[in-house]
Parts: structure tokens; C-alpha cells; sequence
């Protein structure tokens, strides 16, 4: 049934080729793509941090470069304090008559836990022509239409279908579903104005009964609509309908949905919300979010990544139905139809040196940073990021002073080297690991009462352990341990006595088990995944005292 690429599937050739899974590791999930010419777009779920929804670059769909983000200022993103999960959800990335679309929606409050609070947001689009260029991304267009994952298709009548997801509105009360459907509806794309009533198209009844990440299309004779269903978790899975008449349906379903879903005896799970694009030599390609955890021996343990990108072929039968992955579960290692596909190891080594006057790509600030140039600057001292404590600590819904990034690897060491003299006893400066505002585990440097410095070690859970500093003024290096199963925590002063060649001699304070740091918040959900930070407060009021930091870096 499947035209002559497909046969290959049951018997390997040699022109097939390999390459490995996740495309996009650490936390970047609902990935939306397009191809302009011979260039690939990405963009993935940012939720609390910004720079809202990050623009990654490629040529040949293995490797791929952040170039920038399209939310990037307040008047398009302004996060204030959410619940874990909250912001910014499933971005779609279009391209139509010169123009990169970008939509998504923004959740101000996020608290799946209470059934009956949900505060649906109107979601928008921005565009810019130059998708190089941060900065020229337009601000928000509303639409009227609420709900999340939000998509844009344009029909060659030139009308234009917004489709997003939000609970049905007649939904038997009894219902035990959450019975979240796609709907669309017809929008005047230079207002956002809805121009026809909203129309259910997809609901779903396996798992919690939700139909979401909606993304159409047109190919042949068929527009194709593809949602992802069961839940975000184990259950989650990606299916396909399609309509020989309009974007309103009536829509006819896949015979062989699910399209994927990988079970939890697989090791990636929780497969689906996809999206879909044409390379240049005219196969497909489905790129969707995966989770990697780690097999403990008695159990699946979190993936510290949380939701990653994944890429897998697409193989279309005789008869204009997809086939993803070859019909088999997805997996790290993953084979494609010949295309110059390769293995490519994702590098592990990364570090900024804080000499230039602007940022790598990467760094993020949790909601929209309120003074962030009062707050942080790279020219007050040559060579450092210097940094004033706000304040808020790590564990304040609001905004802290902090700069975070993603984990990408379950192995090395995250180090930051920094200088600091707290003013006050509520002042503190120092990195940390950071899973949502509930569950996060630093080391940092303040004084204790008796008015030394000390290094102070706070987990996430259990005592706080601390050890006094010899100097008032040596730099310290900070260090966090990742391991497959903990995160450990050291630090080393930099007085004179220490000789270069000693440098990284950790006196190691103590660890974490990366269990107790993926634990699932009280409100909200685990949508993000592990950072990263530099981080500075003051308790309730500015430090006056800066904290310096010369490096940081993942080796
Ligand atoms: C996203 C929805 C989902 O918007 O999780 O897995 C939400 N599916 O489609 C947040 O990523």
C-alpha cells in the first residue's frame, strides 16, 4: 500500500541512514517547523522564561543553532508570576507570502490541579520578514478565539483558520473528561478578529480526553489535520484526520491512528504533538516532543530534560495517509530513508567568559525580568557579568535576579567563578539548579551571623549545610556536580595560597538526588525542564553590594 520507500522498512538497505535522537536535547517541547528554501525554522515551548519563544536554524535538520527569539519584549511578553507550566505554550511557526508567523498564547495563572480554574487565554500571533533579526518581530495581534496551540493555515481562497484547543462549552457536566477539543474558526489576519462562529472539529476520548497541538494542512486533494491526544504523559500520542471539502470538515479519520505512541516500555515516551515539513528533495519529516527517562532499574525515574524534539521520517501510502517512523516507536537511534542524514554527537562542552558586551544566545530570565538593566551588566566591570541582588529568592513566583539555562547533558560539571562581599545578612549570591520555583537546590555565598562569609548549600529538601570561607574577599568557584542520578555541590576559594595547578580542588558540601529535584509542583505542572542559574538577592530589597561572576560554564 505504501509507494516503494516504504518496503524498505521491513528489511534495512544500505542506503539508509542513521542519526540520533533528541535533534533539540534539553527542554524544548512542542517543536513547530518550517523550510524556506533551502532553510529549516524551529521553535519550541518557552513557558515562564524569556526571551519568549526561541527561533533555532538549520540546514539539513541534524543540526541546529538558536538565532534568536521572537517574543523579546515586554510589550509582546509580559510574564508576571505564574504557576510552573505557565506562559508561553506551543508556538507555530508559518510562512506565507514573505512573512514568518509566529503563534502562541500566554497562560497568566496555570493551575490544572483545581478543575474548575482555568483562566483561558487569547492567544496571538507576531511576524516579522527578517527571522534573523530578534528585534523585528512585530507586537501581538489578539484573537478573539481563546485556548492554546494556537495554529495558522492559510486556504488558497485566501481565508485564513485559526485553530486552538479550549473545553467544549456543552460538556456534560458529569463528564469524568476533561474534554479539552479543537475548534476553529475564521479570522480577518490583519486584526485577529474572529469572522466566523467557532466550530468543535476534534475531540478526543482516550486518556484524560483532550485534543490539542493542532496543525493543518493541505497536500493533494486533502487538507490534513493532525492533533496530539491522550495527555501530555505516557499516554500521549499523535492522529491524523483529513477533508476532501474545507478546514471546517467534515473530517475523516486515519485507519491506523495513533500515528505513534511510544508505550513506557520504550526508552523515549510520551511521543506526539507534531508537526510536519517537506525537505528539498521531497521527503517528509515529523518533528514531535519525547521524553528520555532514565530506567532506575525498578522504575522509569523523570528525564531532568523534561520534553525534548525529536525528528522522524514520514512516509505517505498510495492512498494519502501518513506514516510516521515507519509505523515502529520512536527511539534514540533512528533510521532514515536515504538523505544524507547523520550521526551527529550533540557537544557537551559550553562556556561564556562575559568579555563581550552582549549575552550568548541561551541565557533566560524567569517571567519578564522587571529592572533587568539595573539589575545586570556586562560593562559596569570589564570581564564580569556583574549582577545587583533584586528581591526576590529562587523560591518567589516573581521574577528573581537570575539568568538561566538549560541543562543539555546528564554528565559534567556546570562551574561559575565569582566575586562577592554581601551587605547584608539577608544577601546572597551563587548558582544554582533550578526545576520550577517549588524545587531548586543552590550554593551560593552570605554571611553568617556572626558576620563571616560562609558558603551556604540550600536543597531542595533537608538541612541547609554551610561551610565558613577563610577570606572576605577571595573569588569563589562554584561547582554542580551532574551525575545520571545526582546533582553534587562544591565550591573552592580562590585565596593566594591556591596555585593554579590546585584549581578545582572541590570541597564538596553536599547532593541531591535527581529524583527530589524532578519532583511535580503543588501547582502547576513539570512542562519546563533542569536549569541552570546565577542568581543574586537581597531579601525583600535591593543588594547594594554587586555579585561579579567571570565565567560560567558546562565541561
Ligand atoms: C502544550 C500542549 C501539550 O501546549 O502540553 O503536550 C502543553 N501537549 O499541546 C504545554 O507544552
Amino acid at each position: 500500500m505504501f509507494h516503494q520507500q516504504a518496503l524498505r522498512r521491513l528489511s534495512r538497505s544500505a542506503a539508509d541512514e542513521t542519526f540520533l535522537n533528541p535533534i533539540l536535547p534539553g527542554f524544548n517541547p512542542d517543536p513547530s517547523i518550517i523550510r524556506v528554501k533551502k532553510d529549516y525554522f524551529l521553535t519550541t515551548s518557552s513557558f515562564e522564561y524569556t526571551p519568549g519563544a526561541p527561533i533555532y536554524h538549520s540546514t539539513d535538520l541534524i543540526q541546529w543553532t538558536l538565532i534568536g527569539h521572537a517574543l523579546t519584549r515586554k510589550s509582546q511578553l509580559d510574564i508576571k508570576a505564574p504557576e510552573p507550566g505557565g506562559g508561553v505554550w506551543a508556538c507555530t511557526l508559518r510562512y506565507h507570502s514573505g512573512w514568518f508567523y509566529l503563534t502562541t498564547c500566554v497562560w497568566d495563572r496555570y493551575r490544572p490541579q483545581d478543575s474548575h480554574e482555568r483562566a483561558w487565554p487569547r492567544g496571538f500571533y507576531v511576524k516579522t520578514m527578517d527571522i534573523w533579526n530578534s528585534d523585528s518581530w512585530t507586537d501581538p495581534v489578539y484573537f478573539d478565539q481563546p485556548g492554546f496551540d494556537q495554529d495558522l493555515f492559510w486556504d488558497e481562497d485566501g481565508k485564513v483558520y485559526l485553530s486552538t484547543t479550549y473545553q467544549k462549552v456543552n460538556r456534560d457536566p458529569e463528564s469524568k473528561l476533561k474534554d479539552q477539543a479543537v475548534h476553529i474558526c475564521i479570522i480577518d489576519l490583519e486584526t485577529g478578529n474572529s469572522t466566523s462562529k467557532s466550530t468543535l472539529i476534534r475531540e478526543s476520548h482516550v486518556g484524560s480526553g483532550v485534543a490539542e497541538g493542532s496543525h493543518i494542512f493541505k497536500k493533494g486533494k486533502y487538507y490534513y489535520l493532525f492533533t496530539a491526544e491522550g495527555g501530555t504523559e505516557s499516554g500521549h500520542s499523535e492522529c491524523c484526520l483529513r477533508s476532501e471539502k474545507s478546514p471546517l470538515g467534515p473530517w475523516e479519520e486515519c485507519p491506523s491512528n495513533p500515528l505513534v505512541h511510544n508505550s513506557t516500555e520504550h526508552e523515549v515516551q510520551n511521543t506526539g504533538h507534531c508537526d510536519f515539513v517537506e525537505d528539498t528533495e521531497g521527503n517528509w519529516w515529523a518533528v514531535c516532543l519525547a521524553v528520555r527517562p532514565t530506567n532506575t532499574g525498578s522504575g522509569w525515574a523523570t528525564s531532568v530534560f523534561g520534553r525534548e524534539s525529536f525528528l522522524v521520517p514520514v512516509l505517505w501510502s498510495d492512498d494519502g495517509w501518513p506514516e510516521l517512523n515507519f509505523g515502529r516507536p520512536i527511539s534514540l537511534l533512528t533510521i532514515a530513508p536515504a538523505r544524507g542524514m547523520y550521526m551527529y554527537d550533540q557537544p557537551t562542552k559550553w562556556s561564556e567568559k562575559f568579555t563581550s558586551p552582549k549575552l550568548q544566545l541561551g541565557w533566560y530570565n524567569k517571567n519578564t525580568a522587571v529592572k533587568p538593566e539595573s539589575e545586570c551588566s556586562l560593562t559596569a566591570r570589564p570581564g564580569y557579568l556583574r549582577m545587583y541582588g533584586g528581591p526576590y529568592r529562587l523560591s518567589s513566583p516573581n521574577s528573581p535576579t537570575a539568568l538561566f539555562r538549560k541543562q543539555l547533558h546528564r554528565q559534567g560539571v556546570w562551574r561559575t567563578r565569582l566575586a562577592f562581599g554581601p551587605d547584608s545578612p539577608g544577601s546572597e549570591a551563587g548558582t544554582a539548579v533550578y526545576w520550577n520555583y517549588f524545587t531548586w537546590s543552590s550554593i551560593g555565598v552570605r554571611r553568617a551571623p556572626s558576620g563571616a562569609r560562609q558558603i551556604v548549600l540550600t536543597p531542595s529538601e533537608g538541612e541547609v549545610a554551610s561551610a565558613d570561607l577563610e577570606t572576605d574577599d577571595a573569588e569563589v568557584i562554584l561547582a554542580i556536580e551532574c551525575q545520571e542520578s545526582k546533582y553534587r555541590f562544591g565550591f573552592q576559594e580562590m585565596t593566594k595560597a591556591v596555585k593554579k595547578s590546585s584549581e578545582n580542588n572541590f570541597q564538596w558540601l553536599g547532593e541531591r538526588s535527581t529524583e527530589s529535584m524532578t519532583q511535580d509542583p503543588p501547582i502547576g505542572l513539570p512542562f519546563t525542564g533542569m536549569m541552570f542559574c546565577l542568581y543574586t538577592f537581597a531579601e525583600m530589597q535591593r543588594s547594594l553590594a554587586p555579585a561579579d561572576y567571570t565565567y560560567a560554564e558546562f565541561m
